[in-house]
Formats: C-alpha cells, sequence, structure tokens
C-alpha cells in the first residue's frame, strides 16, 4: 500500500472526497485537490447544506463561509458571501490575491467578480420552498445529522507529503441575518500545520468557536496525541462544561502527518470519508453521548 496521497471529509460525501483523490493521484498539490473535492457540494443544489441550494437563512438569504489553508500555513476565508457558488477557491483567492485573510459580505463578493467568479443566485425552488414552510412557525432548531450531510471540511496529503484543507457551508439554517459559524473562522473549522497535520470541524459552530476546536487538535496533537486521542478530548472540552451538548452535534475529523486519522463525534449518526490507494471508504468514528 503507499501511504500518500490521503484525502478525508466530513461527512459520506462520496463523490467530493473521490475527486479529491483523483486530483491528488494525478499529482495535485493538496490545497488545489480538496478545493476541486469540496466544489463537488458547493456545486450539488441537492444539499442544503453547501454551496448552492444551501438552505437560506431565516430572511430568506443564503449566505456562504469558508476557508483554505496551506502547507505554508497561509490562510484565507470568506463569510456571508450571498451570490457566489465555490466559496472555498474565493478564499483561496483572498488568501493569494490580497494582503488579507478575511473579507466579508459584499467586500468578497465585488473581490470575487474581479476574480472572474459569476454572480449566482443561490436560493433553489426546492429551499425557497422549504423555508416558506419553515416561516409557517418560525422555531430556530439546529437538527443534528440533518439529512446526513452538513458541513464539508477536507484535509488531504499529497505525494510529496504536504497537508492543505479547506472547509465550507451555509451555516445553520434559519440563522439570524449576518450570523457566521465556526466553518470560515480559522483554527475553529480548520487548522493545517504542515509541521504536526490537520483538523476540521462540523455541527454547532457557536460551540466549536468556544473551544477553538480545530486549533485545539492540532496543538493536542503536537504534544503527542494521537489524532483520534485529540478529538476524543476536544469533544470531552465542550461536554464537560454543561448538558447542553444532548442537544447539538459536533465532530471533528483530524489527521496527522504520518497520514494516521481520528474522528469523534457526540451524537452517532457522523461519518466521514477516507481515500487512499484508490479506495474511498466511508468510516463510521465513535460517539460520546449513549
Ligand atoms: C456552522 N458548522 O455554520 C457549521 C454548520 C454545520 O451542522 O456544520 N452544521 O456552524
Amino acid at each position: 500500500k503507499t501511504k500518500f496521497p490521503i484525502a478525508v471529509c466530513t461527512w459520506a460525501f462520496t463523490s467530493a472526497n473521490a475527486k479529491a483523490g483523483e486530483e491528488l493521484a494525478q499529482g495535485k498539490d493538496a490545497l488545489d485537490a480538496v478545493i476541486a473535492g469540496v466544489a463537488v457540494e458547493e456545486e450539488n443544489i441537492k444539499n442544503t447544506t453547501v454551496g448552492k441550494g444551501g438552505a437560506p437563512d431565516r430572511e430568506g438569504n443564503v449566505t456562504l463561509d469558508a476557508c483554505v489553508m496551506n502547507p505554508e500555513g497561509d490562510c484565507g476565508a470568506v463569510v456571508c458571501v450571498e451570490n457566489i457558488t465555490n466559496v472555498a477557491a474565493l478564499a483561496k483567492k483572498v488568501m493569494e490575491e490580497t494582503p488579507h485573510v478575511m473579507l466579508a459580505g459584499e467586500g468578497a463578493e465585488e473581490f470575487g467578480y474581479r476574480q472572474g467568479f459569476e454572480k449566482e443566485n443561490l436560493l433553489t425552488e426546492d429551499s425557497k420552498k422549504a423555508w416558506e414552510e419553515w416561516k409557517k412557525s418560525p422555531e430556530y432548531k439546529p437538527i443534528i445529522n440533518i439529512e446526513n450531510h452538513d458541513t464539508i471540511g477536507m484535509l488531504a496529503i499529497d505525494k510529496d507529503g504536504d497537508i492543505a484543507g479547506a472547509c465550507t457551508t451555509s451555516g445553520l439554517s434559519y440563522k439570524m441575518k449576518g450570523r457566521v459559524g465556526d466553518s470560515p473562522i480559522i483554527g475553529s473549522g480548520l487548522f493545517i500545520d504542515n509541521e504536526i497535520g490537520g483538523a476540521v470541524a462540523t455541527g454547532m459552530g457557536e460551540e466549536v468557536m468556544k473551544t477553538v476546536g480545530s486549533f485545539l487538535i492540532v496543538e493536542l496533537m503536537r504534544n503527542g496525541m494521537s489524532p483520534q486521542e485529540a478529538c476524543e478530548e476536544a469533544i470531552r472540552r465542550i461536554v464537560s462544561k454543561n448538558e447542553r451538548y444532548k442537544d447539538f452535534q459536533i465532530a471533528y475529523l483530524a489527521m496527522n502527518k504520518a497520514g494516521e486519522v481520528g474522528s469523534y463525534c457526540i451524537h452517532e449518526g457522523f461519518t466521514y470519508m477516507k481515500y487512499q490507494d484508490g479506495e474511498n471508504t466511508n468510516v463510521k468514528p465513535g460517539f460520546f453521548y449513549h
């Protein structure tokens, strides 16, 4: 078995992970592979949790968040983007073509159009209908394991052994206007350190941000934990605070530079994808709440 390349992503996003795997097998670097991988879901209007077709906020606006991080430790992020589908690719442009790390809303979009991104309406008929239905008795109640596929966070190690990652989402359905979750926040939804490895998060963004989950996992790995131990400790930090975790899901996925993968979540139902040596498999990690 050849160890590298490897790609992993949150949830059963089979084709997205396969796409990243193909790109890596063709010799693409880790960052381009994860961006091509997550783009599959950003463009898939059937899923309501990432990209075009994502569920809107409570006022009917679809707002996307994304970030990327490369082996050099550079990062780019965009938040509250309303009219561009491929926000992970846009985050890469922010990283490469601006002196900044993060652009928000209109500024991010105007920059995107100048970079050649197309202006699109991200609210599909189906998402609009579901939102109109929701408005009849509006209640903000994030659903655990919504559709069994949620934010996509992806990590890849390329043939040279370098690691990069991307995280992209439409955020929690029917969130408040202007709400930004963990997914585009470097250290929360994603963190990469090419000496150590990387981590991504999905689930209740507010709780991931309070504990800076992905950065925490990478630092725990730096201090000697395996990816599995580090993910479990990061979940422990959340569930040990109070009992509210019973009502929300968080899942972490981590990989170290040796290509070892670990994952842990609060509630049963989360799975992740792993591509290695031409095989793309769905893996069910352990969970905290029984
Ligand atoms: C967020 N972490 O915006 C994302 C959404 C998600 O399960 O993964 N929901 O908080």
